[in-house]
């Protein structure tokens, strides 16, 4: 009776040996892998009936049985373990049949961003100007009619003071400065010569092609002092155009008007895409208008009290958006403010 106890319960072990093994050969993921375990091994398991059993053998039967039992245990621990670790090394086999990518394949560039191209020609015209002793002064865009207009000997019934051409706000009493010239009698008011400085900033006109946007942005220039003469003002201008466009640019001054200088002149250079045979860009004429200048009439020097017998200057207004159309190649003034990404990664 004793004996057939001890043989069942041995037989039951060598059962458990032989058909755990199959059971985790048909366990296809880490689930069903221990719901096995837990059929064998778990608390309320096969091993554990076994164990149960033991309770009524006989004092002299257990170690041997017990013996078998815990070699049985360790042999279906190990067989698990062994079993989970291929689950495992499958699945990272896997990841990495799925995930397979080419280290040696050249990195994807970032598309870095850059500064807008009326700003790089801003910032080469500060540079300029800079070299050659001149402060970068600002001012508001709200301005009034007399730092717009009386200040710089634009009289009343000067086309200028069109409405077509300024943007007013409120009645009359404010408008949008049209030229930046505004700071230079702010910065005028507000200080003795000598004055070498720069306005840059927007402006605003009521006019739109082309050409022409209803804001665009302006360097002004001014340098007041003692005995400024019109050689000052080509020897300034003539080092400014050749600064951006070479050293072997020619320039030449034409004779022009403005309300607020006297002379007045436009500066030409030599066309640089014909080197002044003649082409499209240049009409033909070998030569492309850059900017307009002057010596600042002695009436808007009044009205900022500067002794116009004391002190003499020259001024001059500089168009960025066409100064960056020249230095790009760019034929339509409106592609630097629709923004198009792929018009200004170009620049
Ligand atoms: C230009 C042309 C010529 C100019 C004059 C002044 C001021 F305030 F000093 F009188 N600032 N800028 C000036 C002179 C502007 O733009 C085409």
């Amino acid at each position: 009776m004793a004996d057939r106890m001890k043989d069942s319960l041995l037989q039951n072990l060598e059962r458990l040996r032989k058909e755990f093994p199959a059971a985790l050969a048909q366990a296809d993921d880490e689930a069903k892998l221990l719901e096995v375990k837990t059929e064998f091994l778990g608390k309320k398991g096969r091993l554990t009936e076994v164990l149960k059993e033991m309770g009524r053998l006989g004092a002299e039967d257990r170690p041997l049985v017990g013996a078998a039992a815990n070699e049985v245990k360790q042999f279906l621990e190990s067989e698990y373990d062994a079993a989970l670790r291929k689950f495992k090394a499958a699945q990272i086999e896997r990841h990495l049949q799925a995930d397979k990518f080419d280290v040696t394949l050249p990195g994807r560039p970032e598309a870095l961003g850059h500064l807008h191209p009326v700003t790089q020609i801003l910032d080469l015209a500060k540079d300029l100007f800079e070299r050659l002793g001149f402060v970068t002064r600002t001012g508001p865009e709200i301005e009034d009619d007399f730092h717009n207009f009386e200040a710089l000997n634009i009289p009343v019934h000067h086309p200028a003071r069109d409405l077509q051409d300024t943007f007013y706000l409120q009645g009359r009493k404010w408008l949008l400065r049209t030229h930046t010239s505004t700071v230079q009698i702010r910065v005028m008011k507000g200080q003795r010569p000598p004055l070498r400085m720069i306005a840059p900033g927007a402006v605003y006109r009521s006019d739109s092609d082309v050409t022409h946007t209803p804001m665009f942005h302006q360097i002004e220039g001014l340098w007041v002092d003692e005995g400024i003469t019109f050689a000052d003002l080509k020897g300034v201008l003539s080092l400014f155009v050749q600064g951006l466009f070479g050293a072997s640019t020619q320039v030449r001054f034409r004779p022009s008007f403005f309300p607020f200088t006297e002379p007045s002149a436009e500066l030409d250079m030599s066309c640089f895409k014909c080197a002044g045979k003649g082409c499209n860009l240049c009409k033909g004429t070998g030569w492309i208008e850059v900017l307009g200048c002057g010596m600042v009439d002695p009436e808007v020097f009044k009205f900022v009290d500067y002794d116009p017998d004391k002190y003499q200057g020259f001024a001059f207004g500089i168009g960025l958006e066409r100064l960056a159309m020249l230095k790009f190649g760019i034929n339509d003034l409106r592609l630097f403010f629709e923004n198009d990404i792929r018009f200004l990664r170009q620049f």
